[in-house]
């Protein structure tokens, strides 16, 4: 038979999530009465909202119709990309400049192709796991270092209580591609424009590439805390941003999302990002659903915009009684205001251990923060994504427990 694929043989044990998944159902096997409930993965739970759902039900209807039927848009609905450019980056940007995806995640995997095997990247830490996992598919990075300190040819950033959660940027070697997440997965904690235009000078100065995941930006409820990477001067020249549709208008299953790879942004030896883009795009990629564009489309006018709107006030909601519950029984916390997440400290403490003592004494799911990165060890990520009667209930189970 053919050789296995070096790259993956790198990588260790499973992905995070399914990881999780699996431990769930060995306990709901071991206790078939438990009832469990997830603050664990980042799931949306609430319904799609009426005015969102009904664009997406009339993009079905027009594929049945002779005028309104449409097959492949590889490069996505030109009207989603200019509402995208409108309501998100004030008009800034060019129809050509925005990429439509099936989603964030996949477009993490997919830029990574741009750079390929000899990269550098470095990654705040804890981080969103696909940075570091996509990085060793690619064979950017190598296997795992023995003495606990995450994957070989990984910079970690460490992102600690001690620095407020966001990291030295004088460690980002040169000529580097750098993950950055702000709301961050899993701290929950926003940059501001201070730290966003240092790291916008930083990656300017060192001639590396910014890759901003802005997937939970619709959380950001204080107004001086920027939403994009594109209200960093400089960034044009440094930077791509991927967001979704996943977690602000509920399309987790229905796949929506976009990159902005703006024009001016060149490699070292001059050619354009952007048509390189373009190209693995067209290549391997075929488009997001038209079905889920018309709802994307629908999700930008002044009514869904509403919608999208509440429905993240609604996440907040969750976010705040977690919250309110853990700073009540004296754990330290961070993130729940702008962000879907919340960051709690066991210092000391194994996470797998602590995820395990949790599920055990209360039934809920969350995650261990060590999944995230070397830094994430003694810390525990709840997620806001659940239903209220679900979330109050783990609330209370969270109540009477002392971890
Ligand atoms: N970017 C960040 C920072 C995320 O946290 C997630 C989802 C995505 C992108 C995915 O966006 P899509 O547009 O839906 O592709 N994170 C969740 C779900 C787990 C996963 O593997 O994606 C989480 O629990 O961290």
């Amino acid at each position: 038979m053919i050789p296995r694929n070096q790259c993956i043989a790198n990588i260790k044990a499973g992905y995070l999530f399914p990881e999780i998944a699996k431990r769930r159902r060995e306990y709901q096997a071991a206790h078939p009465d438990a009832k469990i409930i997830s603050l664990g993965v980042g799931n949306t739970t609430e319904p799609i909202l009426p005015h969102i759902n009904a664009g997406l039900v009339e993009g079905a209807r027009r594929l049945g119709t002779v005028d309104g039927y449409s097959g492949y848009q590889d490069e996505g609905s030109l009207e989603l990309r200019e509402k995208i450019s409108a309501v998100f980056y004030r008009g800034k940007f060019k129809a050509n400049e925005i990429f439509i995806s099936d989603g964030a995640k996949c477009d993490i995997g997919r830029l990574q192709l741009l750079f390929g095997a000899g990269t550098a990247v470095a990654v705040q830490d804890p981080s969103y796991p696909v940075y570091v996992d996509g990085s060793v598919l690619i064979g950017a990075a190598g296997g795992v270092a023995p003495d606990g300190s995450g994957y070989n040819g990984i910079t970690y950033l460490p992102c600690t209580m001690e620095n407020n959660f966001f990291p030295d940027l004088s460690r980002i070697p040169s000529q580097c591609l750098v993950y950055f997440c702000s709301p961050n997965n899993p701290t929950g904690a926003v940059a501001s424009k201070e730290q966003l235009n240092a790291l916008v000078k930083t990656a300017l100065e060192k001639d590396s590439l910014i890759v901003f995941d802005a997937a939970y930006s619709e959380y950001i409820r204080d107004p001086s805390l920027p939403k994009s990477i594109f209200e960093i001067e400089g960034a044009r020249q440094c930077a791509v941003e991927v967001n979704s549709f996943s977690k602000s208008a509920g399309f987790t299953g229905v796949r929506l999302g976009w990159s902005v790879v703006p024009l001016e942004l060149k490699y070292a030896t001059g050619e354009s990002v952007n048509a390189d883009w373009s190209r693995v795009c067209a290549t391997i990629f075929n488009g997001a659903s038209n079905i889920a564009q018309a709802g994307g489309i629908a999700a930008l006018d002044s009514e869904g915009m509403k919608e999208i709107s509440s429905l993240t006030s609604f996440y907040l909601g969750n976010a705040k009684r977690i919250r309110d519950v853990l700073q009540k029984l004296g754990i330290q916390c961070v993130g729940g205001d702008n962000s879907p997440y919340i960051w709690a400290h066991f210092p000391g403490r194994d996470s797998w251990e602590v995820f395990s003592e949790i599920l055990d004494k209360s039934q809920v799911i969350t995650t261990p923060g060590a999944g995230f990165g070397p830094a994430g060890a003694g810390f525990i990520r709840f997620s806001a994504f659940g239903n209220r009667d679900a979330v109050e209930e783990a609330c209370q189970r969270l109540c009477c427990i002392i971890v």
